[in-house]
């Protein structure tokens, strides 16, 4: 008999650690043969705390919302055969939503303990590693990541062969790989997930992606706020080391050293973009540097750095282990493979889905995502977090891949997907968005510093019912220009949620300045 609890930062926020000290303390009294393991977020959030049981003929019953007393029912076997314990019983429903899932960077989270290497192994882990070191040069790993089709998962899509190429061919001998794990997109928990359910998938990545540079060291920049996380990962670095993955002569093979740390992150959104976050880890106060040169050129001590997402290096050992071809056969022309994004706002099952590419938007929040919470209207979706745009309803059918997105008005972004319902005001929402942005900007340039700052001012009087005729217009105008004169993607994407509200609810603007108060 084994029974499984869910312990991702939404189950524990749910209360699973109850759950899960309420398991053992049942089990210790019953002085039963129970295996008591954890696990990490499923992407079920909404029916957290979540249980398996599994018993001794490998059959497995999934409770949902379980509470203590429900989880010592659970080890007596009561809950089994109770028909009061239908109410706690995973539907034919959900189980669905996982199968229209294509699992690719997810395929372990809220499947294996994420503190276990055993397990990460037993499930297929370091065999990709394995066959690199083996079998294929650095030339070859490039080449299966440019068949793959695998483009940046951090927001700006790059491809990721290309970059693994630039750094490569930079000239010197110590060169690095850092993993963008900052996170700071309101809304979006996509890498908190793959950190916490499943460490040592971005290890490996990490450590692949060394190789095929000729690195020896990689930092994994992790967001401070995500505490779970970082035990995850630095247990599992630790793991890795004893078991020789990390470390000089990885398998004993002469050929390639490579270790990991981690630096927690400084807390402000934009050490997120690539630059600050090269001059955080410096020790330097995070503010964006002029490109080029690219960090391919000059990065960490101005030595060449690849820097990717947690999510993009979650990626690569599948891709290493099933071939490139199999991943670019999921997707569309331009975008290949699967996508994890986090639906959170006014929808029914918020959590964490990977789709394959080019799945319609519908799709995604009415199959998966059930649709509007209270049977509301579906009004729009933000994506792409604060640099993003807004989707309207009568756009639900687009296709969710880089181009059709960006066709839109929005970006596929990191991957955040905020659902808003009829109720939503949209001016209110933009303000919410262009607030953030302001705050969070550096200061460095002035279009973003002071262009952000005197949008807000003018988004604040509308929603105050003291907008001015000509004040859409001014919005348009100020967040064209801070978009082309802004030195980061921060200044250069922070108009966006407001252009794309004017583009796609121009009307409700008007009503805010011709109804005044
Ligand atoms: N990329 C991330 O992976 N995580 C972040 O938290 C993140 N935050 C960003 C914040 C700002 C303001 C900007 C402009 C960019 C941010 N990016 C973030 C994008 C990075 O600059 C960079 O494109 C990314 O790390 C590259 O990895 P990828 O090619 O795997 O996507």
């Amino acid at each position: 008999m084994k029974i499984i609890v869910g312990q991702g930062s939404c189950g524990i926020a749910a209360g699973a650690n109850k759950v899960y000290d309420a398991i053992a303390e049942e089990i210790k009294s019953m002085n039963i043969d129970v295996e008591l393991t954890t696990t990490g977020c499923i992407g079920m959030c909404y029916l957290e705390p979540i249980v398996d049981f599994i018993d001794d003929n490998g059959e497995k019953t999934v409770f949902v919302k379980v509470d203590a007393k429900m989880a010592k029912e659970i080890v007596n076997g009561i809950a089994q055969n109770n028909e009061n314990s239908n109410k706690y019983l995973i539907d034919e429903i959900d189980k669905g939503i996982l199968s229209k899932q294509k699992r690719v960077a997810l395929k372990n989270c809220g499947v294996i303990n994420p503190e276990s290497i055993d397990e990460y192994i037993a499930s297929g882990g370091y065999k990709a590693l394995k066959k690199c070191l083996e079998s294929m040069t650095p030339e070859d790993v490039i080449e299966e990541i440019k068949i793959a089709g695998l483009k940046g998962r951090g927001g700006a899509g790059f491809p990721t062969w290309f970059k693994w190429n630039a750094a490569k061919q930079s000239p010197g001998n110590v060169k690095y790989v850092v993993c963008n794990a900052d996170e700071g997109d309101p809304g979006a928990f996509m890498d908190r997930s793959i950190l916490e359910g499943d460490p040592h998938n971005l290890i490996e990545g990490m450590i692949i992606n060394g190789y095929a540079i000729g690195a020896s060291e990689g930092i994994v920049y992790v967001r401070a706020e995500y505490p779970l996380a970082i035990k995850r990962l630095n247990n599992a670095i630790e793991q890795a080391r004893i078991r020789g993955y990390l470390g000089k002569n990885i398998f004993g093979l002469d050929k390639f050293d490579f270790d990991l740390r981690i630096k927690a992150g400084a807390g402000a959104f934009v050490c997120g973009e690539e630059t600050a976050l090269i001059e955080s880890l410096q020790g330097e106060r995070g503010m964006p540097r002029l490109k080029p040169p690219f960090p391919a050129q000059k990065g960490y001590w101005d030595k060449p750095t690849n820097i990717n997402n947690v999510e993009t290096f979650a990626n690569v050992p599948w891709i290493l282990a099933n071939g490139g071809s199999a991943f670019s056969s999921m997707g569309t022309e331009n975008s290949k493979g699967t996508k994890v994004f986090a639906l959170t706002g006014k929808i029914n099952k918020g959590g964490l889905v990977e789709v394959p590419m080019g799945i319609p938007l519908r799709e995604v929040i009415f199959d998966i995502g059930g649709g509007i919470i209270d049977n509301k209207q579906f009004k729009a979706v933000q994506m792409g977090g604060p640099s993003g745009g807004c989707i309207p309803a009568n756009l639900l059918d687009t296709s969710v891949d880089y181009e059709s997105i960006s066709r839109v008005g929005a970006i596929m972004g990191s991957g955040g997907m905020v659902v808003m319902d009829e109720t939503t005001c949209m001016v209110d929402m933009a303000r919410f968005f262009l607030d953030f942005t302001r705050k969070e900007s550096c200061g460095k340039c002035i279009h973003c510093r002071i262009g952000t700052k005197r949008m807000l001012e003018i988004l604040n009087r509308i929603c105050e019912g003291e907008g001015r005729e000509g004040d859409i217009e001014l919005l348009e105008d100020l967040g064209e220009k801070i978009k082309e004169g802004s030195l980061c993607g921060l200044g250069q994407s922070a108009p966006n949620p407001v252009l794309s509200t004017i583009r796609y609810f121009r009307d409700e603007y008007e009503r805010h300045i011709n109804d005044k108060k």
